[in-house]
């Protein structure tokens, strides 16, 4: 029977994915959006218009819309990736972070207890590797006790309590995905990891001076985010509701991450210096391209996450390592030069019709 799913934050990185992969699995999909004064569906374009692709609007701030929505759908899957997401921002939007992160949680369980949905709905909750924070072992398993050390963490520890109290209380099946850092051509560019691959593909095409950035030596496990949104099906397929550790098992500093990016292009970075005084040298000109910011440093930061898939290896049949770390760079940065060279094609187009239109060679 065709199966229906709810993806609240369709047009978010990972939305975007798991709506591809589970239109490909033969599912009916609604996502939610929100209004905006410029619509942003850069990431779903591609989907609108496809029969079983179904677009509402519904805020995680807003009970009643997420009820109606709910109601309506009454779908057998919910993936709840809506978030405010980045961590940096929550220190700036504490108290909005908390409306969405932890009480939209909250909304969107009893949305589907009121609408009578308990026994038949699944729900998938994006948690985060953040909840481990001011890590205590490493690496990181399902039973890691958790140390939020931002005021995103702290709202996402809410999520995956509350999601536990209804799964006991109520004999619910939700579950929450411990994510680690997953990324993507599709990942907004001011996480760190595109922020590089753009910056990268900037300067390699004379569009960028320099790239600055925050801390050099934080680690993280960086994985590829379609791999990652199989697992948030897999979770709900799984004969009961338990939360999974997802990661790859590899940790590498922002600073890698930065040369291997830089590699691609054809650029070999050398970083010399220490703290706000590093920098990292082309080799071959000996110009400064990469500058450390206190600009990006965080009040409290998370600098050594490092998953154990063992679990998800284990129960759920997940292969961690699909796409390797090195395979995710090239991806991203391969994709961020193709976006530059067309940006830079369009302007060119656009000086020389002005210049045309000007002389009157094309009317
Ligand atoms: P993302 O690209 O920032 O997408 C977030 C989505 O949430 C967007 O569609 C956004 O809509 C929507 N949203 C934000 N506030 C909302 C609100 N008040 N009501 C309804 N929708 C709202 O994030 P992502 O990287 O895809 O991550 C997906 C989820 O996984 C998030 O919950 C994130 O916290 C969690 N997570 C991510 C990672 C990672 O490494 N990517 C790791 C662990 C957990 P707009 O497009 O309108 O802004
Ligand atoms: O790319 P980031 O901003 O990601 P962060 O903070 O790890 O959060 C992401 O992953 C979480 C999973 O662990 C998700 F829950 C969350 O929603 C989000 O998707 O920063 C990564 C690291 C940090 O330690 C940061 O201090 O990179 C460091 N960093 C250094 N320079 C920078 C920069 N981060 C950003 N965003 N920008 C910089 O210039």
């Amino acid at each position: 029977m065709q199966k229906t799913a709810l993806i609240t934050g369709v047009t978010g990185q990972d939305g975007s994915f798991l709506a591809e992969f589970l239109l490909d699995k033969g599912y009916d999909v609604h996502g939610t959006i929100r209004r905006s004064s410029v619509d942003f569906r850069e990431r779903i374009a591609h989907l609108e218009g496809t029969p079983r692709f179904h677009l509402h609007y519904a805020d995680l701030g807003d009970s009643m819309s997420l009820m109606q929505v709910i109601g309506k759908v009454r779908p057998d899957e919910i993936y709840n990736l809506a978030a405010q997401s980045h961590v940096q921002v929550s220190f700036d939007v504490p108290e909005f972070t908390a409306n969405v992160d932890a009480t939209g949680v909250l909304r969107i369980l009893e949305a589907v207890r009121l609408c009578g949905l308990t026994r038949t709905c699944r729900i998938y909750q994006a948690s985060t590797s953040e909840l481990y924070g001011k890590v205590e072992e490493v690496p990181q398993n399902e039973k890691t006790p958790f140390h939020p050390y931002s005021p995103y963490a702290v709202a996402k520890l809410y999520g995956y309590w509350i999601v536990k109290e209804y799964r006991e209380a109520y004999d619910m099946f939700c579950c929450s995905g411990i994510l680690f850092n997953h990324e993507s051509e599709r990942r907004g560019e001011t996480f760190v990891t595109r922020k590089i691959t753009l910056a990268a593909a900037r300067i390699a095409q004379g569009k960028q001076e320099k790239l600055y950035l925050g801390n050099l030596s934080s680690l993280r496990d960086w994985g590829y985010a379609k791999d990652y949104v199989e697992c948030m099906w897999l979770i709900l397929q799984n004969e009961k509701p338990e939360d999974f550790v997802i990661a790859t098992g590899e940790q590498h500093s922002v600073r890698e991450f930065c040369q291997l990016a830089f590699h691609h292009v054809g650029i070999e970075l050398e970083f010399s210096g220490e703290g706000e005084n590093e920098k990292g040298i082309d080799k071959a000109t000996g110009r400064v391209l990469v500058e450390v910011s206190p600009d990006f440093y965080r009040p409290t930061d998370v600098v050594n996450l490092w998953g154990d898939p063992s679990k998800a290896k284990r129960e759920l049949g997940w292969n961690p390592t699909k796409t390797s770390f090195q395979e995710l760079v090239k991806i991203m940065v391969d994709a961020d030069m193709a976006k530059v060279a067309v940006e830079k094609a369009s302007e060119h187009i656009r000086t020389n019709l002005a210049e045309y239109l000007e002389k009157g060679i094309v009317k």
